[in-house]
């Protein structure tokens, strides 16, 4: 799977998929609904573009491709035929391409980056030297200072390197947890933008995962493998948590990482692992069919019998009964879903 992904980056329509990402991040950086949908549409159609063998060379074959409607296929067409996208020009005006800077960096989403252009604030600088008032997190000071860094995706050896020699450290701590690397890694990709690693443990002896990621960190951080934190866990006592950071290779020059911690209930592990793998286009086309069977999937598991408030439907007035949680099998089986890969894992 290895290869499919390399060939992928250089497949025959590598240009148009440029084009139309670009497109895809202007809209991301603009309000609203509408464009939500938009840049949903865009990446299926850059997905189908990167896994298509031939070069697309007429507007029948742009829309035969998964995911590409008539006005997509007539982008792609028009990429095709003069090497650009008009498109993109209306759609980057100053205060998108602004907002786009602002919302790189970590946990900065539209609103704020809305907020920052409004009180004046241009450049990443700006941001930095309080322009028009505005403050920052800390979170958000280290999102600056590694810009560049938590933007670039890393090869997929970086990410497996950090990942064995991470590994071992937690075992050491406690040789029964079960640690795993899943996210776009487990999935095969070339490059990943961060990497996700699942902490569990059986607790047929007594003991649990409960506490481990606060020794794992202390450790991690003594060796100077994790170098900031951007999201720390409510409480890394929990037999639940996330933690959100920074990470390098011990090697002079090494750059900063993405790294993301969760620690899982054992029979949870499963539904952990599906969500975890993704990709998000996957998980939300797994949720879709679950729905449609009248169950509900999450991180947790997958359930029958969810009651959701018709006021809040983030609520939940029954919670429902588990149906599967502990292997991403057994999820698959009861969704009536063949199993798939995680290489497969991509719609
Ligand atoms: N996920 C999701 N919906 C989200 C965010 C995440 O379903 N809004 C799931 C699917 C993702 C997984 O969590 O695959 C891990 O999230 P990442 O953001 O780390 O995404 P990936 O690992 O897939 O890609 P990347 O290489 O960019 O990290
Ligand atoms: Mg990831
Ligand atoms: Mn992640």
């Amino acid at each position: 799977c290895d290869n499919k992904e390399v060939q992928r980056k250089n497949g025959p329509n590598e240009f148009i998929a440029k084009k139309l990402e670009e497109l895809m991040e202007l809209h991301k950086a603009k309000p609203g609904p509408d464009n939500h949908w938009r840049a949903l549409g865009y990446q299926k159609a850059v997905r189908a573009l990167r896994n298509h063998p031939t070069k697309i060379a007429s507007i029948n074959q742009a829309k035969k491709l998964r995911g590409v409607a008539e006005k997509t296929a007539l982008k792609i067409m028009e990429i095709v035929n003069t090497g650009d996208l008009q498109r993109i020009k209306w759609e980057n005006t100053e205060d998108v391409g602004v907002r786009k800077t602002f919302q790189g960096i970590y946990g900065v989403g539209q609103s704020t980056a809305y907020k920052w252009y409004a009180a004046g604030c241009r450049t990443l600088d700006d941001l930095k030297a309080g322009v028009g008032g505005v403050e920052l997190t800390p979170a958000q000071k280290i999102g600056i200072e590694f810009y560049d860094d938590i933007n670039d995706r890393m090869p997929r050896e970086e990410a497996g390197a950090l990942f064995e020699l991470i590994k071992p450290i937690a075992l050491a701590l406690d040789p029964k947890i079960e640690i795993q690397i899943m996210g776009s890694y487990r999935r095969g990709k070339a490059d990943c933008g961060d990497i996700d690693i699942m902490i569990t443990r059986c607790p047929d002896d007594g003991k649990t995962q409960a506490g481990i990621l606060h020794h794992l960190l202390k450790e991690l951080r003594k060796r100077k493998i994790i170098t900031e934190d951007l999201a720390l866990p409510e409480n890394p006592f929990d037999d639940e948590s996330i933690y959100r950071g920074l990470c390098r290779l011990p090697q002079p020059g090494s750059r900063r990482r993405r790294i993301d911690f969760l620690v899982v209930p054992y029979k949870s592990r499963g539904a952990a692992l599906l969500y975890y793998t993704g990709d998000d286009i996957f998980n939300r086309a797994m949720r879709y069919k679950a729905n449609k069977l009248k169950y509900s999937l999450n991180q947790k598991g997958l359930y029958e019998g969810v009651v959701r408030d018709v006021q809040d439907r983030t609520k939940k007035t029954n919670k429902g009964n588990l149906l599967a949680s502990e292997t991403e099998e057994e999820i698959f089986r009861i969704l009536d879903v063949p199993y798939q890969e995680p290489h497969e894992r991509v719609r």
